[in-house]
């Protein structure tokens, strides 16, 4: 059976969300970032990155959204979660996606870990101080993707892009990463994901009432043991 590693209110959310929409037979665990889980041995040897989302399956793990993501939308082609079963639609999705996680995702981690991209506290406060700008930039493309009054990110149909991008627009509203005022399609899609049955049902599994509001500012904080806090 399939497993899912999770740390609730974190990107493996969005993959967490994917699963149930796809009405897929899993399980969950926990990575309790506090108890260390993410540097136990047995975590390393599925995920040496250290990181969840982990995806066990029979023929092993798989780590990144983008591959799980994928996995379950061709895994559970029933559930029809892609924009379309043609290689276009395919790589439409992996276009969105890809941007998602090379982009949005790593914009945020210059506020969350900025010891990987620089050291000290003025290259701190100087990589911080550029992600508005730049999330403001992403998040206006997105934006115009849903001027033509589209109800999911690639149209009329849901797909996994929709969890996705619903985990990083709810972390847009902590409001410590640029405006999320600027951006009311996105804001609206985010809600009409929240109020998805398999969102409710991944956000009770996790114990959060909305990543939105789960931790806010309050996801940074001190570091555990001279390491940096969970974050996304
Ligand atoms: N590119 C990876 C990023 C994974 C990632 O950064 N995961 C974060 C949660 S959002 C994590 O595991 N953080 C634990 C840590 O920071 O040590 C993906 O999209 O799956």
């Amino acid at each position: 059976m399939l497993k899912l590693y999770y740390i609730p209110a974190a990107c493996s959310l969005a993959s967490h969300i994917a699963l149930l929409e796809a009405r897929a037979d899993f399980e969950v665990e926990e990575i309790d970032y506090a108890r260390g889980d993410h540097k136990d041995p047995k975590f390393l040897q599925l995920n040496p990155k250290g990181f969840v989302p982990v995806l066990l399956t029979d023929q092993g793990p798989i780590t990144e959204n983008v591959a799980i993501l994928f996995y379950v939308a061709m895994q559970f082609s029933g559930a029809a979660l892609y924009p379309s079963s043609d290689p276009f639609g395919f790589a439409r999705m992996q276009e969105f996606n890809t941007f998602l996680s090379a982009s949005v995702h790593v914009t945020y981690r210059h506020i969350s870990r900025p010891r990987l991209f620089a050291d000290g506290a003025e290259a701190a406060a100087a990589l911080r101080a550029k992600v508005p700008e730049m999330v403001h930039r992403y998040f206006g493309l997105i934006e115009d993707k849903f001027r033509d009054g589209r109800t999911w990110v690639h149209g009329e149909r849901y797909t996994v892009s929709d969890p996705y991008l619903f985990v990083y627009s709810s972390y847009l509203q902590w409001g410590d990463r640029g405006d999320p005022g600027r951006f009311p399609r996105v804001r609206a899609h985010r809600e009409r994901v929240l109020g998805r049955p398999a969102t409710q049902k991944a956000l009770e599994v996790e114990g959060i009432p909305d990543p939105a509001i789960a931790f806010g500012p309050n996801f940074h904080q001190p570091a555990i043991d001279g390491d940096d806090p969970p974050s996304c």
